[in-house]
């Protein structure tokens, strides 16, 4: 995962205004009761991906949960469930498995998952592993160890789990990483080509536009009151109160998803439901209409792009002798000619910002979508301006919101990649630049792939893929080291996954709960959750607002210990060289923490005297035990995403080839892809209701879900606020369930050539029919015979590359029969812990 936080730096320089909106903030906490130790009694302040929180807690335990700030009217139930993060499904002492123990050469791969576990002292857990990563490493070489390690972790910049053990692997000798992520993995590749950056991570024409000159604003395939509840630093909650402004707002809505979202109920917008994966059909449809209708915004296409003609051709079907026209696009995405042709000129004649989700990415061919709604927005001609345009992250992390002045921490990098021999280290950066890179550190693996073809390239080593224009061949991969993600339950194909994962020889995973990743594993790490440690954290990821305290709010359960810790130690196994290279010659976490503050602390001084936020000493923040809170510029206030290259495309050319927003990419068209081409292209899905079959007539959509982050508090009682007779809701239209004689309330078994699970299903008239919706990171629970008990949906997912120019997933595409469940239930155990013997 490209590192989020190193998107934005603070910007800019005039004063600031004060814009927040305020309601009934917090009463600040008492600092004298915290600043010595942790506290057995009292409140102290913390971070999570979902906000600042405010801990309450009673003789050494956590008792009451809540947002520091209270900004919104709307509740954020993740916020709520602190203590069963503490206490519930915890991993509490280290343990190796069975077979794996008695014979670490000949683990019997076969039963991971299903052998028992065995308790060993933390200290044998560190021998373990630190003895067969060497094993591994001198018999098959550093790429045959994968550290790519991909997930959400939890906030904090110095318990950075992912990169902490890239920092271990990288002083240990290197490893084989992974590229990209899954959540923008197509667009992420495909928007340089077009625009000249990835976009998806970029900042956005601020919210203060367009509550001012917006007087369309469509929500394309996102649902941002569900997708902002979390941020990847932690939430400033500022989006979802923007959010809540556009609804005040005399601004129309319009939701383009095949849900009607608690977004589009929210905002009470117009509900145009496509079938899933064919928004490019529908964006085509509405370009053909343009253009019949000259409602075409020729200036911009001349001055600010390239390659419309050859595009026009192809929607006039000069080549394939197919008219991509209005009623063509009809069929294909059911929506009616007479919409789709209303919404298209609602487009031009109105200044309208298309706010698009990544949903429609996660798709088969998924970098089409995202280029096509460029191309449409070049016809539209308003990108650049204070209230039209795109933006591709105004569901995430609180894009739009303006971005403050203030300082940024530093956090813990991956350090250097070298080679420990004979005590002397020897760095594999090829020069200086090198090391003072961001980009060169973050990049730290010397190999890698994109991250979704993890089991691919677990099943098949050796095999050459296409990726965005060049050629990589998988490693032969024997060694896991998994910490901060739950890849049993995120990756695609989970049937497939379980197969690759009986691949290797070792896998070990460091964990706080028994997560379906942590029951597959041979060795496994209790790790603290981040109340039990110290950290800090800023907030907001393009807003920057916040500096937080992250203090440590109870004991760390039983033996578990931070992931720094434990690297530090399996270091130490490595001689004092190694020891002394990672944790900076025996830094501690708050050693880093305070560096981390003094980097932001050391910026803030250099804005002078006249700056309105100064940041008090280290020790004062940390005593006071309050976030520090920055205000934004006038200039982000007024940012408008695109203005400069609009004022000037030459002077500020786009870092594509042509300077311009490439409609046609020649570069693309030079990779001779068949299934990426050089413009916006229709491509049949592999899966999707134009290909239904009687056994298997439903598209199923897996959204992330509103009561979780991911697989994240799946195991806290907030589940029991959405399970249906204990599983996975299956969100299902009114009609079909009549038709499939399924009622309200029923368990149905879900499945496909891939897999089944089972779920509990939600009827109702929110989802379009012949579509259903099973979230994403439910607890995959298999029975004897692979059957999913609990409805871990990607059972039931394609893992297939979007195409051989992004492989990203496509986790959004795929059809699922369903049926009534006659059968006893069986007992739910995704929860519980294994055979511990
Ligand atoms: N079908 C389908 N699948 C999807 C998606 C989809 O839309 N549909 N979306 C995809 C996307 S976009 C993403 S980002 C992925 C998310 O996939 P993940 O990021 O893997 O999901 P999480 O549940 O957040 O997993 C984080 C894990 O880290 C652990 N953890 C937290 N803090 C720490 C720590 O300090 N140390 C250690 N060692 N562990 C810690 C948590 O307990 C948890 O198990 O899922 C992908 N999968
Ligand atoms: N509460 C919560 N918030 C989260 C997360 C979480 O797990 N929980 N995860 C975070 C992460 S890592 C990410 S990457 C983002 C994900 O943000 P997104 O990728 O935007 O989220 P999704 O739920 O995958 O999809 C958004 C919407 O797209 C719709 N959709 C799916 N397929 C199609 C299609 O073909 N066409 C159209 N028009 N719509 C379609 C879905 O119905 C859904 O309403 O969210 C982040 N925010
Ligand atoms: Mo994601």
């Amino acid at each position: 995962m490209l590192d989020r936080r190193n998107f934005l730096k603070a910007s800019a320089s005039l004063s600031a205004l004060s814009f927040m909106p305020t309601f009934g903030m917090t009463k600040s906490i008492e600092a004298s009761k915290v600043s010595l130790g942790i506290v057995k009694n009292g409140e102290i302040v913390t971070a999570a991906h979902w906000g600042i929180l405010k801990l309450t807690i009673k003789d050494g335990k956590v008792i009451k949960s809540e947002p520091w700030e209270k900004i919104t009217k709307m509740d954020n139930p993740l916020q709520h469930y602190t203590s069963d993060l503490i206490y519930k499904s915890r991993i509490k002492y280290p343990y190796v498995r069975k077979s794996y123990l008695e014979n670490p050469d000949d683990p019997k791969r076969e039963l991971r998952g299903k052998d028992e576990f065995v308790r060993v002292s933390y200290k044998e857990a560190l021998n373990l592993i630190a003895k067969e990563l060497k094993k591994t490493r001198e018999q098959k070489g550093i790429s045959s160890v994968f550290g790519g390690s991909y997930g959400w972790k939890s906030s904090g910049n110095m318990q950075n789990s992912r990169t902490l053990l890239h920092r271990f692997l990288n002083v240990t000798g290197g490893f084989v990483g992974a590229s990209g992520d899954y959540s923008t993995g197509a667009s992420q590749i495909i928007m340089p080509y077009v625009v000249g950056s990835i976009e998806v991570y970029e900042q956005q024409t601020s919210w203060e536009n367009i509550l001012k000159y917006s007087k369309y604003v469509v929500i394309w395939g996102a649902d941002p009151l569900t997708t902002l509840r979390i941020a990847w630093t932690s939430n400033d909650q500022r989006g979802l109160a923007y959010f809540e402004k556009l609804r005040e707002s005399k601004i129309k809505v319009i939701c383009i998803d095949p849900i009607r979202t608690d977004t589009a109920k929210f905002l009470n917008a117009k509900w145009i439901s496509p079938r899933p994966n064919t928004d490019v059909a529908l964006m085509m449809g509405m370009a053909s209409h343009l253009i019949s209708k000259n409602k075409v915004n020729y200036m911009f296409l001349e001055n600010y792009t390239t390659g419309f003609n050859q595009f026009k051709d192809y929607l006039e079907g000069k080549n394939d002798g197919i008219k991509k026209d209005v009623k063509w696009a009809s069929k294909i995405c059911g929506v009616n000619e007479k919409t789709i042709k209303e919404l298209a000129e609602t487009f031009y004649d109105n200044p309208t910002m298309i706010m698009s989700g990544w949903g429609m990415q996660r798709a088969h061919h998924g970098e089409q979508p995202h280029w096509m709604l460029v191309t449409l927005c070049s016809i539209l001609g308003q990108i650049g301006t204070k209230g039209g345009g795109f933006g591709l992250s105004y569901h995430y992390s609180n894009g739009g919101v303006p971005t403050c002045k203030g300082g940024v921490i530093g956090g813990i990098n991956a350090g250097e990649i070298g080679i420990w021999k004979n005590g002397k280290f020897k760095s594999l950066a090829k020069s200086k630049e090198d090391l003072n890179s961001a980009e060169w550190l973050q990049n730290t693996a010397s190999l890698s792939f994109p991250v979704a073809r993890i089991a691919d390239a677990l099943l098949n080593p050796g095999k050459t893929i296409d990726h965005n224009g060049a050629k990589i061949t998988y490693p032969d991969i024997d060694f896991i080291y998994w910490v901060g993600g739950n890849p049993l339950v995120h990756h695609q194909d989970t049937n497939t996954n379980v197969k690759a994962w009986k691949k290797p020889r070792t896998i070990v995973v460091n964990e706080i709960y028994w997560t379906p990743t942590a029951k597959m594993a041979d060795i496994v790490m209790p790790v603290t959750s981040s109340y039990e440690r110290d950290d800090i954290t800023m907030s907001g990821d393009y807003s920057n607002m916040h500096i937080v305290p992250m203090k440590q709010a109870v004991l760390p359960v039983e033996e578990s210990k931070d992931d720094y810790e434990i690297f530090s130690d399996l270091c130490r196994i490595y001689g004092k060289d190694v020891f002394n290279a990672y944790t900076q010659n025996g830094k501690k976490a708050k050693d880093l923490i305070k560096d981390y503050y003094n980097i932001a602390l050391k910026q803030v001084k250099n804005y002078g005297e006249a700056f309105n936020t100064p940041m008090p000493s280290f020790e004062e923040f940390w005593a006071k035990n309050e976030p520090i809170v920055f205000e934004p510029t006038n200039e982000s206030l007024e940012y408008v995403r695109f203005s400069e290259f609009i004022e000037d495309p030459i002077l500020n050319a786009l870092g594509t080839p042509s300077g311009l927003i490439e409609i046609y990419s020649k570069t693309i068209e030079n990779y001779n892809y068949d299934d990426c081409k050089a413009h916006p292209t229709w491509f049949e899905p592999i899966e999707w209701l134009g290909n239904a079959t009687k056994k298997m007539p439903f598209h199923l959509i897996t959204s992330h879900p509103s009561k979780r982050l991911h697989s994240q508090l799946c195991h806290t009682d907030l589940r029991k606020k959405y399970t249906i007779q204990e599983r996975e809701p299956l969100l299902m239209n009114f009609k079909d369930a009549k038709k499939f004689g399924i009622k309200n309330g029923d368990v149905v078994r879900v499945f496909n050539q891939r897999g089944e699970i089972l779920a509990g299903v939600l009827v109702s008239k929110d989802i379009m029919q012949g579509v259903v919706r099973i979230c994403e990171g439910g607890w995959y629970d298999p029975d004897e015979n692979g059957l999913c008990k609990y409805g871990s949906a990607n059972v039931l997912t394609l893992d297939l590359p979007t195409s051989k120019l992004a492989n990203g997933n496509i986790s959004h595409t795929g059809l699922v029969g369903i049926e009534k469940f006659n059968k006893s239930l069986p007992e739910i155990t995704a929860f519980s812990i294994p055979k511990i013997v």
